[in-house]
């Protein structure tokens, strides 16, 4: 059956709607960032570039790695975000724009999300190199969706009894990354992290400035959760909505985390534009390795 007009937005040109871009834009490898302007510092290490565009906070570049085709797209912040640009970028891929039927044969895409974040353990060195292997969603994104088959709802119940979780808060999802890229882009430059993904940067990450935290022993209590001896490493705010989106529509995905304040200890990176260069250097060789 088509999907309607106002379901599946396209511009004039028959581009998505927000972030511009045609099928024939799109590389099968994407490297998702949060900050529109690491896209630059990404591509900057590519052999060409055949296409960029930009729409609001959605920055794109195609070109290729060490002759590998990828695209580097900006999200911007936040899981509101990765709702709209990994539905777009799956409809490229998977569904005709033409007659707006979904395709009978569907193309699973790479995604690699290249981002920063804040540690929550002490031991987890500022400037360390962090890949979430699970991720506790603390937006509410993935209830939106039919999800049961995806979510881990042991580690979530564990989680909510620890913490004391209030209800009047969405309950926290718990989502893995894909095995197989997981196993690809780990080293021994790599720790190994059970991501928070939270629904904003100051009080949903513990950070007080005027205004009182509706539970201040948040941040302690993740610390101290361990489930299966997975303890949670760190905090950020987009790999639960990239890993719980890419299992239901059949991608496979990765977050690697620049680890750039450690909130246990209070510090922060000396030059955090190093340790996330660093980063993609990184992960541009592991992808080409
Ligand atoms: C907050 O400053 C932003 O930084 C982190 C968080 O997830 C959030 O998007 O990632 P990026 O550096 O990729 O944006």
């Amino acid at each position: 059956m088509s999907i309607q007009a106002s379901e599946l937005i396209l511009n004039p040109d028959g581009s998505v709607y927000h972030l511009n871009l045609k099928p024939e834009h799109l590389a099968n490898t994407i490297i998702t960032v949060g900050d529109p302007d690491r896209v630059d510092s990404i591509t900057k290490h590519f052999d060409t570039v055949e296409f960029q565009t930009k729409k609001r906070e959605f920055h794109t570049q195609t070109g290729t790695y060490k002759g590998k085709r990828i695209t580097v797209i900006s999200t911007g912040i936040g899981t509101d975000n990765i709702d709209i640009v990994f539905n777009e970028l799956d409809a490229l891929v998977n569904i005709d724009l033409e007659n707006r039927e979904i395709r009978k044969k569907l193309t699973t895409l790479e995604i690699i999300r290249i981002g920063t974040s804040g540690s929550i353990q002490k031991e987890i060195a500022i400037d360390a190199f962090l890949i979430s292997e699970y991720a506790a969603g603390f937006d509410s994104l993935l209830h939106f969706y039919k999800n049961e088959n995806i979510q881990d709802h042991e580690i979530s119940d564990a989680l909510v009894k620890h913490t004391n979780w209030n209800p009047l808060k969405s309950k926290p999802y718990i989502v893995k990354c894909n095995n197989a890229l997981f196993r690809k882009f780990s080293s021994d430059k790599t720790v190994k992290g059970f991501t928070a993904t939270n629904v904003g940067f100051y009080g949903p990450q513990g950070r007080v400035l005027r205004l009182a935290l509706e539970d201040d022993e948040l941040n302690a209590k993740l610390a101290s959760f361990s489930y299966n001896t997975m303890p949670i490493t760190n905090l950020e705010m987009e790999t639960a909505g990239i890993y719980g989106l890419s299992a239901l529509l059949g991608h496979k995905a990765i977050s690697m985390n620049a680890i750039i304040a450690n909130r246990a200890t209070g510090e922060f990176s000396a030059d955090p534009k190093a340790v996330v260069d660093a980063l993609i250097a990184y992960t541009l060789n592991k992808l080409v390795e």
